[in-house]
């Protein structure tokens, strides 16, 4: 699948109840056997703000998060040392994150998400 997508559906996230992600996206060709060494990676979330991302809302804050937040139960399994977390504030603040459009130039998209 080659093309290019825009926002909502490939790259944005609407925050739900108590949902915390993490995300690393990536694009790349998965092989029976291991990762092809030609993925491209997406976003991992690892800088000091959102980049070109557009944030809406309360929900994330103005840079990833570095882990677990306040009164969060404990955050594990993400990638790095940043990740996108939406319980800023607890369950009660919403907002949407959309990425920048970006063209799809492999087979499959990976994301690491998790929530609670
Ligand atoms: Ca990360």
């Amino acid at each position: 699948m080659k093309g290019e997508r825009r926002g909502v559906g490939q790259g944005a996230m609407k925050k739900r109840s108590c949902f915390a992600c993490c995300m690393g996206l990536l694009a790349g060709v998965f092989p029976a056997i291991g990762f092809a060494a030609e993925d491209l990676l997406i976003e991992d979330f690892e800088g000091g703000d959102y980049g070109d991302w557009k944030v809406e809302g309360e929900a994330f804050g103005k840079a990833p998060a570095k882990g677990t937040l306040g009164g969060q139960q404990t955050v594990t399994g993400f990638e790095g040392k940043g990740l996108v977390n939406t319980f800023l504030g607890g369950d009660g603040p919403t907002g949407k994150l959309t990425s920048p459009s970006f063209t799809i130039e492999r087979d499959y998209l990976r994301f690491l998400i998790g929530g609670g």
